[in-house]
């Protein structure tokens, strides 16, 4: 079966990384015990699985309308990164960024507006699900093109370099964007400018319905990353720990001045493309391969069985997310539509009509 990442093994998820290619990283701990830590990465996940599920039920009913790109068995990838990010940071994202929005700390009232294009919304309902934005976090935005963050990501930090900051950009991008020059010449350039990039690839095996080994002679995107001169590394992305303890290591060395930084997220989405993806182009079989790496009851297990966590507490973590999940709903569905006469607003070029 041609479907694991970088080989043609089963479907499994290779927990090779990371995987030094050039440079040096090292890990930071992190601040908070063990315990607390691993609770909030564990609620992180948690809200993020949920709210989109949530999202599933309101786009059958019709309350969400629009592309819908679901991050659900991605998650620890987001959340990992994050906890390496502090505000001075910028994030720039793809389609398929509800995850990545709420890692940032973006508010989920703020996110689940902007689902149903209400004012309240963090894009200010203009945007819907492919475009959450909020400046005032630094997060520059979901993207609809396939690789169009990356060179947004590379302008960003050149500022931050030419301000004189110590500010570090994150530029979460798929598999796909490999496909596109975009890719080539962004990496090209932040590593020739040695510019404060940190490029983290999210691997899913697939691009829309076209599997990774179906479209590329080399599926080692680390190696390929790294051909550019540039430090990277292959990590196990569904494993929350890896995730940080990688991500940690790859800002510090960014931040230290050591120029742009890859690391390729080896994960799997459990849903389809979109709302709209039928999904034959994958088995069964393999999706319920990956499932049982699943990063939520993942990091859970591995919690109950150190003792940190038990049903009661699971249970009630649970609850408090599908509580906030409820709030974000009931305050999106109250909150105002935009009005006919303000739909003008923010449009830069107009149309003129012809004279009669
Ligand atoms: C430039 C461009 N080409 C094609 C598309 C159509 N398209 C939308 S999503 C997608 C697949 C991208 O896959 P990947 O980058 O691996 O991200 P994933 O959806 O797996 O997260 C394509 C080809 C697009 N949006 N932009
Ligand atoms: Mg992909």
């Amino acid at each position: 079966m041609a479907t694991a990442h970088g080989d043609t093994s089963a479907g499994t998820p290779q927990a090779k990384g990371p995987r030094r290619a050039r440079g040096t990283a090292t890990a930071t701990p992190s601040r908070t015990p063990a315990s607390a830590h691993d609770l909030d990465l564990l609620r992180q996940m948690l809200l993020i699985r949920r709210f989109e599920e949530r999202c599933v039920e309101l786009y059958s009913a019709a309350a969400i309308r629009g592309f819908v790109h679901l991050y659900i068995g991605e998650e620890a990838v987001a959340v990992g990164v994050h906890q390496a990010l502090d505000e001075r940071d910028a994030v720039v994202s793809t389609y398929r960024e509800h995850g990545h929005a709420l890692a940032r700390g973006v508010p989920p009232e703020a996110v689940m507006a902007e689902m149903y294009g209400k004012t309240t919304g963090c894009s200010h309902g203009r945007g819907g699900s492919m475009h959450l934005f909020d400046a005032a976090r630094r997060f520059y935005g979901g993207n609809a093109i396939v690789g169009g963050g990356l060179p947004l990501a590379a302008g960003l930090a050149l500022a931050d370099r030419m301000r004189g900051e110590s500010r570090v950009t994150c530029c979460f991008f798929g598999d796909g964007a490999f496909a596109e020059g975009e890719f080539h010449e962004t990496a090209n350039l932040a590593a020739l400018w040695g510019l404060p990039v940190l490029f983290v690839c999210e691997n899913n095996l697939y691009a829309m319905g076209t599997a990774l080994v179906r479209e590329h002679a080399q599926t080692d995107l680390a190696m390929r990353a790294a051909s550019y001169g540039m430090a990277a590394w292959a990590v196990d992305g569904m494993d929350v720990h890896a995730v940080e303890k990688a991500a940690r290591g790859a800002v510090e060395s960014v931040r230290a001045g050591n120029g742009p930084h890859f690391l390729e997220m080896r994960t799997y989405r459990f849903r389809a493309h979109s709302m709209y993806d039928p999904d034959r182009y994958r088995s069964k079989g393999e999706i319920e391969e990956w499932k049982r790496h699943d990063p939520v009851t993942g990091l859970a297990d591995g919690m109950r069985a150190s003792g940190l966590l038990d049903d009661a507490a699971m249970e009630a973590l649970d609850h408090a997310v599908m509580e906030e999940i409820d709030r974000a709903v009931q305050t999106a569905e109250g909150a105002p539509e935009e009005a006919a006469e303000d739909l003008l607003l923010h449009v830069t070029g107009r149309h003129e009509e012809a004279p009669s």
